[in-house]
C-alpha cells in the first residue's frame, strides 16, 4: 500500500466507521503533545461521549507514571477516546480491559494473534505492540470522563523504532510482513469498543472480563510483579483476575490481589 494514501485524516475514519456514537465527532491533529492531554481539556468543555481524538503524532506520547510513549508520524495509530459513563466511576478503570479486548479483537480479525500483557499491554512474545492509558477527569461532585488512550504500533519498520525501544517493540506490519491501513483497522477498533461498552454499560464487565482471559498472556504464568511507585516486587503464578479487573497472585498458598504494577514472564527455572 502507498504510504501517501493510508491517511486518518476524518473523512477517511468516517468511510470505515460502523458506529452509533464512537468516532462520530473526530478532533484530528497532525501533531499535538498528547491526545490524552487534549481529550482531558476537551471533556472539561463538554465533548460528546465516543468523541475520538487523534493525531498524526505526538510530541510528548505519554505512558503510565509519565514514561515517554513514542508515538511518529504515520507509523501508527495515536488516539483517546473521551467516555462518560453510566457505570460508576469505580468501574472506570476497567476501561483499560475493555480497550484491550477490543483491540484484540480487531487484531484476530486480521490474523495477528493478541496476547493481553496485564493491565494495558498487547504484545507479541515480549515485543510490546500497544500500550494503553486510562485516566479520569472528574467534572462536578458526580459527573466524570473517562479518557482511555491507546497507542497502536501499525506500520513500523524495524529500523523505525527508536534506539530506546528497539528491542522491546514491534508492529503489525513486521508481525504480518504487509502495511495495515490505519484508519480501516482503527474502524474496527471502535466498532468492537462500542459494542463492549455499550454492554458493560447495561450489564457490566461480565464479557469484557471473559474475553480478556481468553486473549491473557499474563494468566498461569509464573511472574513477577514489580510496583514502580513503591519498588515492591511479588512473584508467583497469575491465577486470574477478580472482579474488579485486579491481577489474582499465587505466591505459594497465599492469593494476593494486586490493583497495579509491571509484569514480566519469568523463565521456567527462575
Ligand atoms: C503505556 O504505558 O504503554 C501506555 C501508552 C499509551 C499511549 C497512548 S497514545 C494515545 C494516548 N496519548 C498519550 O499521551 N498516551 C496515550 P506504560 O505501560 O507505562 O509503558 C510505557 C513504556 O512503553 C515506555 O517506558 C517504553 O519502554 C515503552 N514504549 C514507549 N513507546 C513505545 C512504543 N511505541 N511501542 C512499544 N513500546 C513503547
Amino acid at each position: 500500500m502507498n504510504e501517501l494514501f493510508d491517511t486518518i485524516l476524518p473523512e477517511t475514519i468516517k468511510k470505515y466507521l460502523q458506529t452509533k456514537t464512537f468516532g462520530q465527532k473526530i478532533f484530528y491533529s497532525e501533531e499535538t503533545k498528547s491526545t490524552n492531554i487534549d481529550a482531558k481539556n476537551l471533556a472539561k468543555e463538554n465533548a460528546s461521549s465516543g468523541s475520538l481524538v487523534i493525531a498524526e503524532t505526538q510530541g510528548a506520547g505519554r505512558g503510565r507514571l509519565e514514561r515517554k510513549f513514542f508515538s511518529p508520524k504515520g507509523k501508527g495509530l495515536w488516539f483517546s477516546l473521551i467516555l462518560r459513563p453510566k457505570f460508576d466511576i469505580k468501574d472506570a478503570p476497567k476501561c483499560t480491559l475493555l480497550a484491550a479486548v477490543a483491540v484484540a479483537a480487531a487484531m484476530e480479525e486480521i490474523g495477528v494473534k493478541p496476547e493481553i500483557k496485564w493491565p494495558n499491554d498487547i504484545m507479541r512474545g515480549d515485543k510490546k505492540l500497544v500500550g494503553i492509558l486510562t485516566e479520569l477527569v472528574t467534572l462536578g461532585a458526580k459527573d466524570y470522563a473517562v479518557i482511555v488512550g491507546i497507542g497502536v504500533n501499525v506500520n513500523f519498520a524495524e529500523e523505525d523504532f527508536h534506539e530506546d525501544i528497539k528491542n522491546i517493540a514491534t508492529s503489525l506490519a513486521i508481525i504480518k510482513g504487509e502495511n495495515i491501513e490505519r484508519a480501516k483497522f482503527l474502524g474496527r477498533i471502535l466498532c468492537y469498543f462500542e459494542k463492549l461498552y455499550e454492554k458493560a454499560e447495561t450489564e457490566g464487565f461480565g464479557e469484557v472480563l471473559n474475553l480478556w482471559r481468553k486473549y491473557s498472556a499474563t494468566l498461569n504464568k509464573n511472574i513477577r510483579v514489580i510496583n514502580a511507585g513503591d519498588n515492591s516486587e511479588i512473584t508467583g503464578r497469575a491465577v486470574d483476575i477478580d472482579e474488579s479487573g485486579a491481577l489474582m497472585v499465587d505466591t505459594g498458598g497465599k492469593i494476593i490481589k494486586v490493583l497495579a504494577g509491571d509484569v514480566s514472564v519469568r523463565e521456567m527455572g527462575n
